[in-house]
């Protein structure tokens, strides 16, 4: 590490000691840009490191909404604008109890990182609320969510900032903000991505996280000589991401043998039926112990991390940051896991990172794999400003096509500066860094 991205790093841990995903997240980039520094002084005279990691700007309001007891409840709303560099700020809303400002920053960073991968034009943002949708009804839903657009509709707009889902927010959520929107501004624009088919949204934004996550990893496989068919795939969480992920990994010729909620996971060794979770969990809201009651022969075991030391060949986890720790990383591979693809935002943890990289697992970042997501969020963005829809087949050859370019540049940037070819941590976050340095230097100082 330069002396100048150590301290910036000392800098940003004395300010942010509380935020502890945050400074995980910065750790984690910054180590990579060693090489970008020693080709570029000029970066340091400007600055840009410490203009990076502070976000443009943070909002937070307060959320107040009624439940169906008639009581008053209290959430707390947030929108990190974090680098608006190369495009409109773009990025996820999460709901989640756990939501605050650390876990949104990491987010911001992230995203901006990701989103230059894409090659399209959108800056990086998050936002969110620790209000939990678990367990609410549709109209508790309803009204936290237009409670929580009548501040945020100030803030965005679909040439400004465009935010989407993420945990917690899925199509009922992103309905009820866009009717918000709509109902507030009169406006009827591009201003949500994720929308439903029937009001602006784009074939293929359910399905295109997972399938991009299972894009990268093909195109990760094939260029150091391996294939996904016949495999065996562990896959975390069972939202949006890990669904569409098991439809194209088993599509790819792989077999899906378990999948997680927050309280346990579901193993079936003949391979997990995704029309019966879909069921549970599109339609029913259930909880996946509820998979056993519908497949016989399959087992439920309690707490979620257990799902690491089921034996598999890939490991694709799509729940939440930090679900991966040092000793789930030792038992993946002690049982001859050789492939990790991020499909969550930070999922694995440093310590689990090092191991993957050091045992020689084929490792996919999350801001390069599951970058699909907000690339075709992108793709709704441009159909929705030509007023024009694409087919499902346009859209997802689209998406291939970015998924296989975000692949080559992290590729690339990690054979051009990093200790081994296959080092896509550094790859990715040096490539993803380049555009959004080279567009804030060309900007000046703002
Ligand atoms: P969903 O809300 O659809 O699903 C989240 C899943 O993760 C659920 O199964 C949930 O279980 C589980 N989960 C959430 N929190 C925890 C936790 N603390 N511990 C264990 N499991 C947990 O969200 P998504 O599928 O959209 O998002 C999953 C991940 O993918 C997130 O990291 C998100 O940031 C990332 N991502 C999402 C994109 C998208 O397009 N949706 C794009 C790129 C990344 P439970 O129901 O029990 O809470
Ligand atoms: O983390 C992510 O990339 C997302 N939640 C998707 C963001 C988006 O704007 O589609």
């Amino acid at each position: 590490m330069s002396e100048y991205i150590a301290r910036v790093l000392d800098g940003l841990t004395a300010r942010n000691q509380h935020e502890k995903e945050y400074l995980q997240a910065a750790t984690e980039m910054l180590e990579s840009l060693a090489p970008v520094f020693e080709k570029h002084p000029e970066y340091e005279k400007a600055s840009l490191l410490e203009r990076f990691v502070e976000p443009e700007r943070v909002i937070l309001f307060r959320v107040p909404w009624v439940d169906d007891q008639g009581k008053v409840q209290v959430n707390r709303g947030y929108r990190v604008q974090y680098n608006s560099a190369i495009g409109p700020y773009k990025g996820g809303l999460r709901l989640h109890p756990s939501v605050n400002l650390s876990i949104l920053k990491f987010l911001g960073l992230e995203q901006t990182l990701k989103n230059s991968l894409t090659g399209l034009p959108i800056g990086g943002g998050k936002g969110g609320s620790d209000f939990d949708p678990k367990g609410k009804s549709d109209q508790e839903v309803m009204a936290f969510c237009q409670s929580f657009m009548t501040e945020l509709y100030r803030h965005i707009g679909q040439d400004t900032d465009v935010p989407a889902g993420d945990i917690g927010v899925g199509a009922r959520e992103i309905g009820y903000l866009y009717g918000q929107y709509k109902r507030i501004t009169g406006l009827y624009e591009g201003v949500l991505t994720g929308k439903g088919l029937t009001y602006g949204g784009s074939l293929g934004r359910k399905q295109a996280t997972g399938y991009g996550l299972c894009y990268f990893v093909k195109n990760m496989l094939e260029r150091n000589g391996k294939t996904v068919d016949n495999s065996t795939v562990a896959i975390s969480g069972s939202g949006n991401v890990a669904i569409y992920a098991h439809e194209k990994i088993t599509q790819m010729g792989g077999k899906v043998v378990a999948m997680s909620d927050s309280n346990g996971y579901v193993y079936d060794p003949r391979g997990i039926d995704l029309d019966v979770v879909k069921q549970l969990k599109e339609v029913e809201r259930a909880r996946i112990r509820e998979y056993t009651n519908r497949v016989p022969g399959s087992e439920y075991h309690e707490g979620c991390k257990n799902i690491w030391q089921v034996k598999c060949d890939i490991a694709l986890p799509c729940a939440t940051q930090n679900e991966l720790d040092g000793e789930d990383a030792r038992a993946l591979v002690a049982n001859g896991c050789f492939v990790v693809g991020e499909g969550a935002n930070m999922p694995c943890t440093l310590e689990a990172v090092d191991y993957f990289l050091r045992k020689g697992v084929l490792f996919a970042p999350a801001k390069a794999a599951n970058a699909g997501g907000v690339a075709t969020s992108a793709l709704e963005m441009s159909q929705n400003s030509q007023r024009f829809s694409w087919s499902f087949e346009e859209v997802d050859e689209k998406l291939q096509g970015i998924m296989k370019g975000i692949f080559e540049k992290c590729a690339d940037a990690a054979e051009a500066f990093a200790d081994k070819p296959t080092n896509y941590v550094m790859g990715a976050n040096i490539a993803g860094f380049m555009k959004v340095a080279e567009a804030m230097m060309a900007q000046g100082c703002v």
